[in-house]
């Protein structure tokens, strides 16, 4: 009992960074156990899109549970501070941002969403994501500049879906479509800004007075558990809503 307990990393009471990996994990599996579960309830048009629901907070808590122990591994005491899992965080990203984008694609389906549609999402999606990754942990100097790249492609994918063609495809499918295209949209552009905030949290540049003193995992932390779970519910609450639909189609 002592020894396992002596290989159980502690998390420092005022140590908020590893919580949050700590919670962040538990909730991400939880959800995941949900989405799976719930999957078969569901006729096959929707069992996809609470399929993809699932993997994402999957591979989200398999990437947490990695954090969780990189942050601890790396973690010292006298100074409460730790290394920040860029890596696995940007993995994760790269894994997940563009299974949102298929999500987007799957509901818009039925209204005639091509496939185009989803290739130019997920393509944004990755050049947002490489941009900033290469801002955070290689080009570190010019982080604003990497930050404003990425930054233009995520306007891209909030334009695309507020006021693109994505747009005009929920328009025309309607109904609780129409609804919970809504909601994801405002998923991305309110949840998904709390990314760059993040970022400027965490690398040096002209905002470091403004946003120096924050937490920069703890900023992304919250921002997964909003968006990777809240993302699931919105299609989980469609995929509901919409059975009595079938029922009568
Ligand atoms: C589950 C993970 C999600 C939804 C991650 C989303 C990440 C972003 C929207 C990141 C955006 C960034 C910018 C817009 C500029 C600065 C660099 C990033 C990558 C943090």
């Amino acid at each position: 009992m002592i020894t396992l307990l002596a290989d159980v990393s502690k998390i420092a009471t005022d140590d908020y960074v590893g919580f949050t990996f700590f919670v962040g994990c538990m909730a991400m599996m939880a959800a995941s156990a949900f989405f799976f579960l719930s999957m078969n309830s569901f006729d096959s048009k929707w069992k996809t899109s609470i399929l993809v629901s699932g993997l994402i907070t999957f591979i989200a808590a398999v990437h947490y549970w990695y954090m969780r122990d990189y942050w601890g591994a790396t973690y010292d005491a006298e100074t409460g501070t730790g290394d920040s899992p860029v890596f696995f965080r940007y993995v994760d990203w790269i894994l997940t941002v563009p299974l949102m984008c298929v999500e987007f694609y799957l509901i818009l389906k039925a209204a005639g969403a091509k496939r185009s549609l989803m290739w130019r999402l997920i393509i944004l999606s990755v050049i947002m994501l490489v941009t900033g990754y290469w801002g955070e942990a290689v080009n570190r100097e010019q982080a604003w500049l990497w930050g404003l790249v990425s930054g233009i492609a995520y306007f891209v994918i909030v334009y695309d879906i507020w006021l693109g063609k994505a747009k005009a495809l929920a328009v025309k499918a309607g109904g609780a479509t129409l609804k919970a295209h809504k909601t994801l949209c405002w998923f991305v552009l309110v949840g998904w800004a709390i990314y760059p905030i993040g970022y400027m949290a965490g690398t040096p540049g002209w905002y470091e007075g403004i946003f120096g003193g924050l937490a920069m995992d703890v900023i992304y932390n919250i921002g997964d558990a909003i968006n990777k779970i809240g993302f699931g519910l919105v299609v989980y609450t469609l995929a509901v809503n919409s059975r009595g639909d079938s029922a009568t189609a």
